[in-house]
């Protein structure tokens, strides 16, 4: 039955491996394929486990971001893990900070968890208690900000040099190729912000006129983003545009730029949910940001997990496994999957979406 809900018919080459994949899954109580052990190919067994305990610990509760990835209700993480018949619980602490989420991932090991879907709010801080869980033989799923060391398989929501490049050739546009800019980031430790970054620095060398002055640190926290969102534009009176690559750090930008001061003359672009910014696009704060659809990227990891613990997705580059309502998916380099490009919002497409 769960085969039937998970598997969209298989090719022919997929069929030769899914017999021995089925011994494999059958000789051992989990399937956690630690990223270095890659020894075997493929997906598809008829034996799925089912009831398995899977744990969705976003960097931190209510932010909205994680809400709409993990949720039953928005089609999210949960919502592929009831399906495959487990049982899904979402849990973190409400500081993005590893020291809030440690605890809950600590605590899932010890309820029995047969996998884990976490997004990394510090790889270095997170890697002792995520490899405990592999050495256990539970599967970790890393999604949205990886722990690349310390994890069995990446769901990654977009290309990172796409993400990196793609916001500032947005805000060049925006800004007429030249002047001070500035980045408000989430946390400072955060993999997905800090290698987003990475590539926005490559970018910028494209853009002699562009100078970056300053990257600061909302932690994924409304009070602190606008805090220094505020920070950076006093200290910089000539700042001409921000990127801030986090769903909470562009809505706290926005709501500090939609004045008479700042609207039209600093722009602002980066990773936000469409919901959130309407009112910005309509009152003309913000021309255009980007974001994937969280719930797809939710959906995705939630279906990874349950299949991997149930044995019927074994990680190696090159398997391929179908996520439901998503279609097929492929492992490619470093056990990472890719959901797919991302969308980019602006007053002619926003009204369209609903997330
Ligand atoms: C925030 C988080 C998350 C990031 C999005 C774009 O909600 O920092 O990790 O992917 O923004």
């Amino acid at each position: 039955m769960r085969a039937l809900l998970r598997r969209a018919p298989l090719a022919a080459s997929t069929l030769v491996v899914a017999s021995a994949v089925a011994v494999a899954a059958c000789s051992s109580s989990g399937s956690a394929t630690p990223s270095s052990s890659s020894s075997s190919s493929g997906s598809g067994s008829s034996t799925a486990k089912t009831g398995l305990k899977i744990f969705v610990i976003p960097k931190n509760l209510g932010n909205p971001y994680f809400t709409t990835a993990d949720s039953k209700g928005t089609g999210g993480a949960l919502a592929a893990i009831s399906a495959l018949g487990d049982s899904g619980t979402e849990t973190s602490g409400t500081a993005a900070t590893s020291a809030s989420q440690i605890p809950a991932i600590q605590a899932a090991i010890t309820k029995g968890a047969n996998a884990l879907v976490v997004s990394a709010t510090d790889p270095t801080a997170l890697c002792p208690t995520l490899n405990g869980a592999i050495k256990r033989k539970i599967p970790v799923v890393t999604y949205d900000s990886d722990a690349p060391s310390c994890r069995s398989l990446f769901i990654n929501q977009a290309s990172t040099s796409a993400i990196g490049t793609s916001e500032v050739d947005l805000l060049a546009k925006q800004i007429g190729d030249s002047g001070e800019i500035g980045i408000v980031s989430a946390a400072a430790s955060a993999t997905n912000q800090n290698a987003w970054i990475g590539y926005m620095k490559t970018e910028l060398a494209k853009y002699p006129k562009i100078k970056l002055v300053a990257t600061v640190y909302g932690n994924d926290d409304p009070a602190t983003a606008t805090q220094v969102t505020q920070g950076l534009l006093e200290q910089y009176p000539n700042l001409k545009g921000i990127i801030s690559p986090t769903t909470v750090g562009i809505l706290a930008a926005a709501g500090v730029l939609d004045s008479a001061k700042y609207r039209g003359k600093v722009m602002l672009t980066g990773l936000g949910t469409p919901d959130s910014m309407k009112k910005y696009v309509s009152d003309g704060t913000v021309k255009a940001f980007e974001l994937w659809n969280p719930a797809n990227l939710g959906y995705l990891a939630g279906y990874a997990a349950a299949d991997i613990a149930g044995g019927t997705l074994k990680v190696t580059q090159g398997a391929t496994f179908t996520a439901g309502k998503l279609g097929q998916f492929t492992i490619g380099a470093d056990n990472t999957v890719l959901l797919g490009p991302p969308t980019v919002f602006d007053s002619a497409n926003i009204n369209n979406f609903n997330f």
